[in-house]
């Protein structure tokens, strides 16, 4: 299909959503194409995340791949015979990749097998980033003559270094787990056997504090990212003084104090 085609209907196959609790997995699910991204699970991946975000019974949300890949980046077969108006008329990468980074509720990216390309621009993107031991990294697009554009170039210096991420584009090398927790490019590293496990147990932990306080926390290190530290800190200061208004933040200060467990409404 082309690029400006209309959006094909939704494949639920294509992503897999489970509740487990107050913890949302969404498992990306092409695996004979190494879950190379391409327009319609793309749109699925969009459309859960959006019911994620909607859902209040969802405090955090792991999007997770298989043993072999995550994925292996945007649909090469698909973007073959495109041309630049194909591209540019239907806002390729902006209209279904921009999703993620507008969701407000923490995502925990679970990586294992092969996160290239896009695919590692998705786990970039992603608040929290689990590697298993397997885990590849790697922003290869250079091969193709293409350069990442979903976000590579902007996240991988930002998290890694600009000289370890000119290396990584330039020589289209791959990284694996040990290299991206050294380089903070990924949180932690498990077995590949105790990855869903680790991103469970990390993702439960989150949906058991309050949302919103947990939200205010999600958009200040994000500002973070995007501001001068004075700037920042005011955005911080202004998120703190907020959450006095909220109904968890009395929970907690008296759930300490009562010597008790805190009971948050996420209000
Ligand atoms: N796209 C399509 N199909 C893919 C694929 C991909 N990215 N990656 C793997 N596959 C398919 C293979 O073609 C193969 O299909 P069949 O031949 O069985 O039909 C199947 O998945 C299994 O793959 P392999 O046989 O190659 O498996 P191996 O274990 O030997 O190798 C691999 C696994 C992940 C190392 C290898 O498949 C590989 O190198 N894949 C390509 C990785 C890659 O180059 N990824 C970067 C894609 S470029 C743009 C913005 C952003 C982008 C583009 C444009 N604009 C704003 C315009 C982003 C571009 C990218 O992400």
């Amino acid at each position: 299909m082309t690029a400006h085609e209309a959006t094909p209907a939704i494949d639920e196959n294509l992503v897999l959503l489970e509740m487990v609790g107050r913890v949302a997995v969404i498992r990306l699910n092409r695996p004979r194409q190494m879950n190379a991204l391409n327009d319609a699970l793309m749109d699925a991946l969009g459309l859960a995340l959006l019911a994620c975000e909607q859902d209040d019974g969802v405090g955090a949300i792991v999007i997770t791949g298989n043993d072999k890949a995550f994925a292996a980046g945007a649909d090469i077969a698909a973007m073959r015979g495109w041309d630049y108006m194909d591209v540019f008329k239907s806002n390729y990468i902006t209209r279904n990749w921009e999703t993620l980074r507008n969701v407000r509720k923490p995502v925990i990216a679970a990586v294992a097998g092969y996160a290239l390309g896009g695919g590692c621009e998705l786990a970039m993107a992603c608040d929290i980033l689990i590697a298993a031991d397997n885990a590849v990294f790697g922003l290869p697009e250079l091969k193709l003559a293409v350069i990442p554009g979903a976000g590579g170039t902007q996240r991988l210096p930002r998290a890694i270094s600009k000289a370890k991420a000119m290396d990584m584009c330039m020589t289209a090398r791959n990284m694996d787990a040990d290299e991206a927790e050294r380089s903070g490019l990924v949180s932690r590293v498990v077995a590949a056997g105790r990855l869903m496990d680790e991103a469970m147990a990390v993702a439960q932990t989150i949906a058991g504090f309050s949302l919103p306080s947990m939200m205010a926390v999600k958009e200040a290190i994000n500002r973070a990212c995007e501001s001068s530290l004075s700037e920042g800190m005011l955005f911080e200061r202004r998120q703190l003084h907020a959450l006095f208004a909220t109904e968890d933040l009395k929970e907690g200060m008296n759930a300490f104090l009562e010597r008790r467990a805190a009971v948050f409404r996420h209000r």
